[in-house]
């Protein structure tokens, strides 16, 4: 046997005994799901759905059809499953659902008397963090398994911790703190040992903050053009650690919700195109190239992407 020959088979040995670890532990996406997007609207006329469409637009799919109001959807990493809030037909306050990503499987995860919102899954696809409204402290934060099991409490303060997402290698959560001045500043969490840093400190208004696949930057919405106005929200990009705030889109009304997909190279986010109507738009990762994915009247919003869970 060739030296070059023994080379290659050792090299198949190793890569079989000792697989190849990616630093960021995320599952690998179901190729099925890769390029999906999951969104809600309530283009029935009626009230929220939760929506699937193709990076490229197409493949529009209704994923749920019920009297209730069911939105701000997250895949899980794997695409199979998505979590969102519904508030019930009558009701006042919201539960964290999931659901298969065919639509079946539905069940209720917190069914909790107080409100339940912006759950994200974790990239290895084992917890869920929310927010809940607990009464007296205002907006805390929170997460279980995957079936709603072991809820824990991880913020106790007399301000509101909400949007929570984890960070790609799930070490840490992105979120926001609101002190009552209507501007949110963002924060993260190391979940080893609980200890807060704060990563922006503006005079603008901020929301929507999501990590990057690699963790070297921040997507966000803002309104850093026009401090104030709470209705021209544009999406921005900064480092990690908050240095280096670009903006991206530059559009008469508001864009929100930006998301990165899998691979980094775009970001999907919702833009309220005429005054009134939201749609699903995607561009390059600079900026250039925006296409827009859905053009129903109704609304169209919250984007996120299988394979990177918010
Ligand atoms: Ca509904
Ligand atoms: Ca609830
Ligand atoms: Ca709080
Ligand atoms: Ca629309």
């Amino acid at each position: 046997m060739s030296f070059i020959k023994r080379s290659f088979l050792l090299l198949v040995l190793l890569v079989i005994i000792f697989p190849v670890t990616t630093a960021t532990k995320c599952i690998s996406p179901d190729l099925s799901a890769a390029g999906k997007i999951v969104f809600h609207s309530n283009r029935d006329y009626n009230d929220y759905e939760i929506y699937t469409i193709n990076i490229d637009g197409s493949g529009l799919t209704q994923i749920t059809d019920n009297d209730h109001q069911d939105c701000y959807p997250s895949f899980s990493p794997d695409g199979s499953k998505i979590v969102f809030e519904r508030k019930v037909s009558g009701g006042s306050q919201y539960d964290i659902y999931i659901i298969n990503a065919d639509g079946s499987g539905e069940k209720n995860l917190s069914n909790h008397a107080y409100c339940e919102e912006n759950a994200a899954i974790s990239p290895d696809g084992t917890k869920i963090v929310f927010q809940r409204e607990v009464p007296v402290d205002k907006e805390e934060l929170f997460v279980m398994d995957l079936d709603g099991s072991n809820q824990k409490r991880i913020t106790y303060t007399d301000n509101n911790e909400w949007h929570p997402v984890f960070s790609p290698d799930g070490s840490k959560l992105i979120y926001a703190i609101s002190k009552g001045d209507n501007k949110n500043q963002y924060f993260t969490m190391n979940l080893e040992n609980h200890k807060v840093t704060q990563i922006t400190n503006t005079n603008y208004y901020l929301r929507q903050a999501t990590f990057s696949p690699d963790g070297t930057k921040i997507a966000f919405a803002a309104n850093k053009h026009a401090p104030g106005d709470l209705e021209k929200f544009s999406i921005y990009i900064m480092n990690a650690d908050g240095t280096n705030v670009k903006r991206l889109t530059d559009y008469p009304y508001s864009d929100w919700c930006p998301v990165f997909s899998p691979d980094g190279s775009k970001i999907a986010f919702s833009r309220k195109v005429d005054g009134s109507n939201w749609d699903i738009f995607v561009m390059n990762v600079d900026g250039s190239n925006v296409k827009r994915l859905t053009t129903h009247p109704q609304a169209d919003k919250w984007p996120c992407f299988a394979g990177k869970p918010r």
